[in-house]
């Protein structure tokens, strides 16, 4: 038994944060034992392995710059530990694969790498630190989105090609957005924008808009016959537009300072029912009806089984996402 200790970080994106950290050695470990004993590590630029755990004299960690090895840590071991609790609070679930053993978290990954991922064979997320060394990709939403690519192999399997592998991604995207929103902080409030804090682009836009998804130039915001043969990131697009559409309703809406205009397919005006019984629907919709295979036309069944389950046969919301999907040319 090793007692939780509480540190504080100054984390790049998410503003000053507490930590759960572990006292070793005469000083402390980044090992959280209050959420299954979830590690963070330096990978000093290396590409394998797990580095070297994170350390510290005094359990005050990082600066709120990428000067300081320490401010890309205390962001994924927020991200991880906001990640946990949304988990539990929204879904009662006990981590990832619901065991309450945590994942681990890996830190400068490589040299100016730009991207961040979740491996299933270590169980671990791994993060880049984006250009120049300066972006590291350890925003809540990416930390959100890499863990819950666990989530979704730890249920419905969904295969990463084709029309299942975009409901992958979205399924990331769904409840990595859900942990932004869950944890709401005046440095990174809740937003349907994915990686609007990491400049991923050089000028200072997101990576995916969810209320239009075709606001990235590549993104699909509606189901057509062709969109299983686009990349995974890019069908996607198809049930991001259907979460903002489910829980925000269309057209012009500004939500935590944020402006969003979200169009219809089929010229419906939606009303939306609101971002928790979204998140609700996708969530057991995900975890008891998809499964690896699951396409645009199953992820309508298995949201109206779900909605069915969730609220009843006869519920406004199991309306809501009937016409939510054909909103979104989804039939
Ligand atoms: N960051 C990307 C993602 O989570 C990595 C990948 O393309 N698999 O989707
Ligand atoms: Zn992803
Ligand atoms: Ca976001």
């Amino acid at each position: 038994y090793q007692a939780i200790e509480t540190g504080t970080g100054v984390s790049e994106y998410s503003g000053t944060v507490t930590l759960g950290t572990t006292a070793a050695s005469g000083g402390y470990d980044l090992l959280d034992g209050g959420r299954g004993g979830h590690k963070t590590y330096d990978l000093n630029g290396g590409t394998t392995g797990t580095g070297t755990l994170f350390h510290d004299a005094d359990d005050n960690w990082g600066d709120g710059t990428s000067a300081n090895r320490q401010t890309a840590a205390v962001d994924a071991a927020y991200g991880a530990a906001e990640t946990w609790d949304f988990y539990k609070t929204a879904f009662n679930r006990n981590g990832i694969a619901g065991d309450g053993k945590a994942a681990y978290s890996r830190v400068h990954y490589g040299n100016a790498y730009v991207n961040a991922f979740w491996s299933d064979s270590c169980f671990c997320m791994t993060y880049g630190d984006g250009t120049n060394n300066t972006n590291p990709l350890t925003s809540l939403d990416v930390a959100g989105h890499e863990m819950s690519h666990g989530l979704t192999a730890a249920t419905a399997k969904l295969n990463y090609s084709r029309e299942s592998g975009g409901l992958n991604e979205a399924t990331s995207d769904i409840l990595g957005t859900g942990v932004e929103f869950y944890s709401n902080t005046a440095a990174d409030p809740g937003d349907y924008l994915i990686g609007e804090k990491i400049d991923i682009r050089g000028n200072g836009t997101p990576l995916r808009y969810m209320d239009k998804p075709s606001k990235d130039g590549s993104s699909a915001d509606y189901w057509n016959k062709r969109v299983g043969s686009l990349d995974v990131h890019y069908s996607s697009g198809v049930a991001n537009h259907f979460f903002y559409l489910l829980s925000e309703g269309s057209g012009a809406k500004t939500v935590n300072g944020v402006s969003y205009n979200s169009p219809t397919y089929d010229g419906s005006t939606l009303a939306g029912i609101g971002r928790d019984k979204a998140l609700q629907i996708w969530y057991k919709a995900l975890s008891t009806y998809m499964t690896s295979t699951t396409n645009y036309a199953g992820a309508r069944t298995a949201t109206l089984q779900a909605a069915s389950d969730l609220y009843g046969a006869s519920s406004p919301e199991r309306a809501a996402v009937a016409a939510t999907w054909a909103a979104v040319n989804v039939n």
